[in-house]
């Protein structure tokens, strides 16, 4: 079969007028760094090994030096190709601009440069967000406040996960595309086409540990799971929870299942665990392109209307009939 690179895909998108030609600059710029950070975490070991002496220090040093090093790389890659008006990191609290001497374009880049980076210490998968929204018109340099706009407003979201292999997954909102790292070649190989998720599963994700502070909705849906075939499901489930959202949304997209980060009585003030922009509006964009459904238990996540760069949300995502059970029983308490 014909491989087809990463390059050649967007090219076609382009054709088809589905993706601006800075766009596609954009996508190709984004998987030129994540190309760099695959390379890095794999090295995180080595480093290690080759790096300071103690565990503490290594492993802290390490986990912050690869989080730095995956949000420095998307920085230098993105800033100087004309193709944003801004960026904004999960890691650093202000926007960051675009340096004077470079061109501005008419994109806003928002990362979470190493998702479940507290996993990289025990080899699991971790993996970069991105999501892309178009700055204001007439805007030539964003504030905050430019950044402020639903999910719903995204031009492209995507993720990439280092885990047994390098994938990368993207959506411009029509369809989502799985493309896999060639490391010889050194090239994204369009490896999973038009991926969709079930709308129904028997694979929930939830860090079981918080059930005590869940509300009551999340707890009978929770229980309902775990009573399996004697219980009003009728059948058994099963569970698995990396701890790497990447990771997780993964496995959903790839066999199916439900993501549940929910509100919890611990981290209420908070308004959730999980940053809307960065990690729950990016994965929405996914899982809806991909026929799933992403709610915040009280609403369509892609629906939020923004107020903080760095809020936080209730996350419900994946096979679509179980997403919609979980928000029935919100309506109904
Ligand atoms: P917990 C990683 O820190 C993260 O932001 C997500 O990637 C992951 O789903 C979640 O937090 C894990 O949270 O409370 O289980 O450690």
């Amino acid at each position: 079969m014909r491989r087809v690179t990463l390059t050649q895909f967007l090219i076609e998108q382009q054709r088809k007028g589905l993706m601006s030609a800075d766009l596609r600059l954009l996508m190709e710029v984004v998987a030129r760094a994540v190309k760099a950070i695959a390379v890095n975490v794999s090295k995180g070991a080595l480093a290690g090994v080759l790096g300071e002496a103690g565990s503490d220090n290594v492993q802290g040093e390490a986990q912050k030096k690869l989080d730095v090093i995956a949000n420095d790389i998307l920085i230098q890659a993105n800033e100087w190709g004309g193709h944003l008006a801004a960026m904004a990191s999960e890691e650093v609290e202000e926007i960051r601009p675009i340096p004077g001497e470079y061109p501005k374009g008419a994109y806003l880049l928002l990362f979470d440069p190493l998702d479940g980076s507290s996993n990289i210490d025990v080899n699991i998968s971790v993996g970069t967000i991105f999501s892309v929204l178009r700055c204001p018109e007439g805007v030539s340099t964003p504030t905050e406040a430019d950044f402020m706009q639903p999910g719903t407003a995204q031009v492209a979201a995507g993720y990439s996960v280092y885990g047994p292999s390098t994938q990368l997954i993207l959506t411009v909102g029509s369809g989502v595309h799985g493309f896999t790292l060639d490391r010889e070649m050194g090239s994204f190989i369009y490896t999973h086409p038009d991926m969709t998720i079930p709308a129904d599963t028997k694979e929930y994700a939830i860090n079981g540990s918080n059930e005590r502070f869940w509300e009551a909705p999340v707890q009978r849906y929770i229980s309902e799971l775990q009573a399996g075939a004697e219980g009003p499901r009728g059948r058994d489930f099963n569970t698995r929870w990396v701890a790497s959202m990447v990771a997780d949304v993964h496995r959903i997209l790839t066999r199916g299942g439900i993501f549940m980060y929910p509100l919890d009585s611990k981290m209420k003030d908070k308004g959730g665990k999980l940053r809307l922009m960065y990690e729950a509006n990016p994965m929405a964009m996914i899982v809806e392109a991909a026929g799933g459904a992403a709610s915040t238990g009280r609403e369509r996540i892609l629906d939020v209307k923004p107020v903080k760069l760095h809020q936080r949300v209730p996350v419900i995502l994946g096979s679509r009939n179980e997403v919609e059970r979980v928000v029935s029983y919100h309506q109904e308490s």
